[in-house]
C-alpha cells in the first residue's frame, strides 16, 4: 500500500508508542490430541513454524517491537519456543517479547477468567513499565500476514478509541465469530458475539462482517474500560462478549477491513486468514502449502515468518539396495529428516522425521521427531511430535478401522498422537 511521506513519519512514531499483547492462553479443544500437551498457539505448522510465529512475525514486520505474550493453558511448550527462538530483540533499545503467564498477582488471586481479564491483570505492568499510548491486542492462534501498523494508522486517523480488525465471511458460517454492523464511515453500530442469526452486510445478504479478534485501543480508554468491567456483576471478562459490544454501543469503535493491511493474498486476490482450529482446517491449511497454487505464500522475503527449530543437519535421501526408489513429490521436507527408499507424496514433514524403506506417505502432515517404520502406508494423517509408527502400519485405507483406533475428522483426516501409540504396537504372538 502506498503511503504519503507524512503517514510514514507518523507511523514510525505511532509504533514506538505502542505495545502489542498476544493472547495465547486458549486451549483449542477442537484440535483434539494436538492440544493435549500444548496450547493452540504452540501447535506446529507448515514444516518449520508454530502457529504463534505468524502473529509475532507480523508484529516485528510491522515495526511493533514491544510485545507481551499472555499465556495460561499448558504454556510450557510455548514458553520454551519463545525463549529459544524469539530472544534476539534489543533490550537496550527498549525492544522485548515479554512472557506474561497467568500468575497470582492481585489480591483475589484468580487465574485469567477470560480474554479481557487476562489483559486487566497486566494493567499495572502496562501503566508502570510499558507506558504505551496505544495497545494492539492480538489472538495468537491464526495463520495470516498483516501489517498492524496500517491498522494503527487508520485507528488514529478515524479518532476511534477502539478499532476491530474484520473480514467478510459467508453469513452461514458467521455464527462462529463476533459479527458487526457498520455505517459508511466504518463506525461499528452494533456488535454481537457469535450470534444465532448473524446480520448481513449492506448490499450483500450472503456475507457478514466478522471480527478477527484483533483490536487497537487507546491505552487510557482500555484501562478505564477494563477497570469498570470489574464492577459489572454479569461480566464474562471477554473482549468479544463484553468489551467490544459496549464500545460499539458507546459509539467509539470502528472497523478496520483486513484487506487494507493484508500482506498475503491468495492467487485469486483474496486476503488470506485462517483459523486452523479444527483438525480438518489444520490439515487443509498445511496441505495447501504444497498445492500447485498455494493460498499462502511462505516464500516471500518481504514479510518473513521467523521461527525456531533448532540446529539440524540437511534433509537426507538415502537409497538402500533391494528397496523401492525414493520418490518425493509436492512436499515440504524440513532439516534433519532421513528418508530411506520411501515415497513421500503431497505431504509436509517437520524436522527430524525418519522414514524407513518401502513406506509410502501421502497427503499427510508429520510433526517433528516422528519415526515411521518399514512398509507403512499412511494417507490423510496428522502424526504428532515424537510418535513411533511400527513397521507395517496402514492408516487411511479403512475408515472404520481408522475411527476405531484414532480420532478421525468429519473429512476423514486421521490424527495420531503419542497417546495412541499402544494401539499401534501389535499384540505379542501367543506362545
Ligand atoms: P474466539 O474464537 O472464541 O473469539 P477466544 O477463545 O476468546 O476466541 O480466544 C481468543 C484468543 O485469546 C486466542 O488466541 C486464545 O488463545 C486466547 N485466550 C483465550 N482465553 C485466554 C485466557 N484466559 N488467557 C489468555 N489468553 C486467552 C474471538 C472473538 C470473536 C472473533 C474470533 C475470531 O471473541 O469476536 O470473531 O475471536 O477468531
Ligand atoms: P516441545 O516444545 O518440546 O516441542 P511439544 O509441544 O511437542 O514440546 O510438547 C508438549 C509438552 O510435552 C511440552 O511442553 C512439555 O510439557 C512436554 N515435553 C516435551 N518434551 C519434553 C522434554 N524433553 N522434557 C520435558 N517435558 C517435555
Amino acid at each position: 500500500m502506498t503511503q504519503s511521506v507524512t503517514d510514514i513519519a507518523l507511523l514510525s512514531q505511532l509504533t514506538q508508542r505502542t505495545v502489542a499483547l498476544v493472547l495465547a492462553g486458549g486451549r483449542g479443544t477442537r484440535l483434539h490430541g494436538l492440544t493435549d500437551g500444548r496450547s493452540k498457539p504452540s501447535v506446529y505448522f507448515g514444516s518449520r513454524f508454530r502457529i504463534i510465529d505468524f502473529a509475532l512475525s507480523n508484529c516485528l514486520n510491522s515495526g511493533l517491537n514491544r510485545v507481551g505474550v499472555i499465556t495460561q493453558y499448558k504454556a510450557h511448550s510455548l514458553l520454551r519456543h519463545i525463549q529459544r527462538g524469539w530472544s534476539f530483540l534489543h533490550h537496550n533499545r527498549n525492544e522485548f517479547i515479554d512472557m506474561l503467564p497467568a500468575r497470582q498477582q492481585l489480591e483475589e488471586g484468580y487465574w485469567y477468567r477470560g480474554t479481557a481479564d487476562a489483559v486487566y491483570q497486566n494493567i499495572s505492568l502496562m501503566k508502570q513499565h510499558y507506558r504505551p499510548e496505544y495497545v494492539v491486542i492480538l489472538a495468537g492462534d491464526h495463520i495470516y500476514k498483516m501489517n498492524y501498523a496500517q491498522m494503527l494508522l487508520d485507528h488514529v486517523k478515524s479518532g476511534a478509541l477502539c478499532t476491530v480488525g474484520c473480514i467478510e465471511v459467508p453469513r452461514d458460517q458467521a455464527s462462529a465469530f463476533g459479527v458487526m454492523a457498520v455505517n459508511k464511515q466504518l463506525k461499528i453500530t452494533r456488535f454481537e458475539e457469535k450470534p444465532k442469526n448473524p446480520p448481513a452486510m449492506p448490499g450483500n445478504d450472503k456475507m457478514s462482517l466478522a471480527s478477527m479478534g484483533i483490536y487497537v485501543f487507546n491505552a487510557d480508554f482500555l484501562y478505564q474500560t477494563l477497570e469498570a468491567e470489574q464492577t459489572r456483576p454479569d461480566t464474562t471478562f471477554d473482549f468479544g462478549k463484553d468489551i467490544i459490544p459496549a464500545a460499539a454501543q458507546a459509539g467509539v469503535a470502528y472497523a478496520h477491513p483486513f484487506s487494507r493491511s493484508c500482506m498475503s493474498r491468495t492467487p485469486s486476490g483474496e486476503a488470506y486468514w485462517r483459523d486452523v482450529g479444527t483438525v480438518d482446517a489444520y490439515w487443509e491449511a498445511n496441505i495447501d502449502l504444497i498445492s500447485a497454487r498455494p493460498q499462502l505464500n511462505l516464500f516471500d522475503d518481504n514479510w518473513p515468518i521467523h521461527s525456531y527449530t533448532g540446529q539440524q543437519a540437511p534433509a537426507r535421501f538415502n537409497q538402500s539396495p533391494n528397496h523401492i526408489s525414493n520418490h518425493v513429490d509436492n512436499s515440504l521436507i524440513a532439516g534433519g529428516c532421513v528418508i530411506d527408499s520411501a515415497q513421500i507424496v503431497h505431504s509436509v514433514l517437520s524436522a527430524n522425521v525418519r522414514v524407513a524403506p518401502d513406506s509410502r506417505i501421502e497427503e499427510s502432515v508429520i510433526l517433528p521427531g516422528v519415526t515411521i517404520g518399514q512398509n507403512c502406508r499412511l494417507s490423510r494423517c496428522i502424526i504428532d511430535r515424537g510418535c513411533i509408527i511400527p513397521a507395517g502400519t496402514i492408516v487411511g485405507e479403512d475408515p472404520y478401522e481408522d475411527a476405531r483406533r484414532f480420532h478421525r475428522s468429519p473429512q476423514g483426516v486421521v490424527l495420531i498422537t503419542q497417546q495412541d501409540m499402544e494401539k499401534l504396537v501389535k499384540a505379542p504372538a501367543a506362545p
